[in-house]
């Protein structure tokens, strides 16, 4: 993957792709925590934003049982081929980004596989979250799509995975 100069969150991108899949996962988690209150779904500016679509895929997980749901978080961020990682696929990167946003909700409420008590991040996912929490709000949703964008799996030029047999 390549990533253009002029954008400065593209080391950070690349470093927290860089993390094993677990560690994504919590390392996300824990930006969620972070940021908390100043996530708004109805913020101005959402333009490219389908809340129904974005929705309807979260219905989807949320019916499957914990251990499923979680399946389903590693395929995203490990790019398998699935029907739902293709569904991703489809999504706008803003959508994808309120998608895990719903995730990380349901987490809260316990309708999706909660955080292990007491999961603590690697040193590396660490100093990320560190880096992540400097940088101003802005630079902070650049960040996350450029993150969520790639995850999944596009289904307009993926065909056929011998694994899935999807
Ligand atoms: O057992 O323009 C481990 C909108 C292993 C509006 C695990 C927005 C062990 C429009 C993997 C740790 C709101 C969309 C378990 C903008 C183990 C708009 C599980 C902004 C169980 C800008 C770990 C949206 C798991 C924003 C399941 C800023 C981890 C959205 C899951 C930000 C982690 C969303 C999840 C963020 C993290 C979501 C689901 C930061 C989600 C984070």
């Amino acid at each position: 993957m390549t990533y253009t100069t002029s954008n400065p969150s593209s080391e950070l991108v690349q470093a927290f792709r860089s993390l094993d899949v677990d560690q994504q996962l919590a390392l996300f988690w824990f930006v969620y925590k972070e940021m908390g209150d100043s996530i708004t779904p109805a913020a101005p500016g959402a333009s490219t934003v389908s809340p129904e679509i974005a929705e309807g895929l979260f219905n989807q997980v949320k019916e499957m049982s914990h251990d499923e749901q979680l399946q389903v978080q590693r395929d995203l961020v490990s790019n398998k081929n699935t029907m739902i990682t293709r569904e991703y696929g489809a999504l706008s990167d803003t959508t994808k980004l309120l998608f895990w946003y719903r995730l990380a909700q349901g987490m809260d409420s316990n309708t999706i596989i909660p955080m292990p008590p007491g999961y603590e991040l690697n040193e590396q996912a660490n100093n990320l979250l560190e880096q992540i929490k400097g940088l101003e709000f802005e630079n902070q949703i650049t960040l996350f799509r450029d993150v969520v964008g790639p995850m999944g799996v596009d289904p307009t030029t993926e065909s056929h995975d011998e694994s899935t047999g999807i």
